[in-house]
């Protein structure tokens, strides 16, 4: 099989560089999804994945992510994760070496550092500096009574002149390695100022990433509040299995999810599809993700240079 690696948004670049290189040297596809996550998670100036990520209405910084490997039909996930860097590779810990799929909150992290990652202070003075500017708006004296966050936190909307794509959403990937097994992953700091404990659709098997590895691979980013209501992973890659292209796959689970919320259009969604046989796809809601600041933007390459390209918009009329 020819490698062929996906990932969302203008930050996927690099996700898809370093994990398609390790495509071609040999790597299975989970340990390219993982590789290639990391390298977002690890970039202070993404504020939406790992280090350097928006924190919640505390001002902590919450961390979900997940992984699923199809050649095993394996997966793990953390959620709500503070203090510890990659996330994406304690939730590979998970699945390797508990039962379980999913750790949360206190014990997920508990579970990192019996797995010797360091405690680490996830923010940077900038997304603190959000944070306090954030924080000062606020009237209420409790997070129970703030605003209830958006999918596109106020601060991101005022500073739109001057903020580049590399500042917000979830890194979601799907890889195709050599022997033509899939994987797929999906990291994030979440909707910024979320209330504490909030988990979005990232680290659910289903909502923010499936594999089938007799089918296809799926991930999703956006409000996962929306998405986990439609389990929109499994659906794409439910629909591949009924025989639709990745294409038509996506664009008609976005159809499905716009259909079942008709009230919530302006809550972006969007998803990724890679099938078994390497072909790939992506839509997103056009109400959500059409706005010049925010496009709706994926990575990928099949061995040839990474191509960033805008994908697909769907609105209902
Ligand atoms: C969440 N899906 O926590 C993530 C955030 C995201 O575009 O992808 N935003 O809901």
């Amino acid at each position: 099989m020819t490698p062929v690696y996906i990932a969302t948004w203008k930050f996927g670049v690099e996700a898809c560089e370093v994990g398609l290189r390790a495509l071609l040297e040999g790597a299975s596809a989970l340990d390219a999804v993982e590789v290639g996550a990391n390298v977002v998670e690890e970039n202070p100036t993404v504020n939406s994945v790992g280090y350097g990520g928006l924190p919640n209405a505390e001002g902590v910084v919450e961390l979900d992510a997940a992984i699923m490997d199809g050649a095993t039909h394996s997966a793990g996930a953390v959620a709500a994760l503070t203090g510890i860097r990659k996330p994406i590779s304690v939730a590979r810990r998970v699945m390797d070496e508990t039962p379980h799929v999913i750790l949360a909150g206190h014990n997920a992290r508990r579970f990192a550092l019996q797995q010797g990652f360091p405690l680490a202070d996830l923010s940077t003075p900038e997304s603190m500096e959000r944070w306090r500017r954030w924080r000062a708006e606020q009237t209420a004296p409790d997070v129970a009574h703030f605003d209830d966050p958006s999918p596109r936190p106020k601060a991101w909307s005022e500073e739109s002149g001057s903020l580049d794509q590399t500042s917000h959403d979830t890194v979601g990937v799907c890889a195709l390695d050599h022997a033509g097994n899939l994987a797929a992953g999906c990291t994030t700091s979440g909707i910024a100022w979320k209330r504490p404990g909030r988990v979005g659709d990232s680290p659910l098997i289903g909502s923010g990433l499936y594999v089938d590895n007799e089918v296809g691979a799926a991930a999703a980013t956006g409000n996962g509040d929306e998405m986990m209501k439609v389990c929109l992973s499994y659906r794409v890659v439910a629909l591949m299995e009924e025989g639709r292209p990745p294409q038509e796959a996506c664009e008609e689970a976005i159809r499905y999810l716009l259909r079942k919320r008709p009230g919530h259009q302006s809550r972006g969604a969007a998803c990724i599809a890679l099938s078994k046989d390497g072909r790939i796809g992506a839509a997103a809601t056009r109400a959500g993700f059409s706005a010049p600041d925010r496009l709706w933007q994926y990575a990928y390459s099949d061995g040839e240079a990474v191509r960033l390209v805008e994908g697909v918009y769907i609105s209902l009329d």
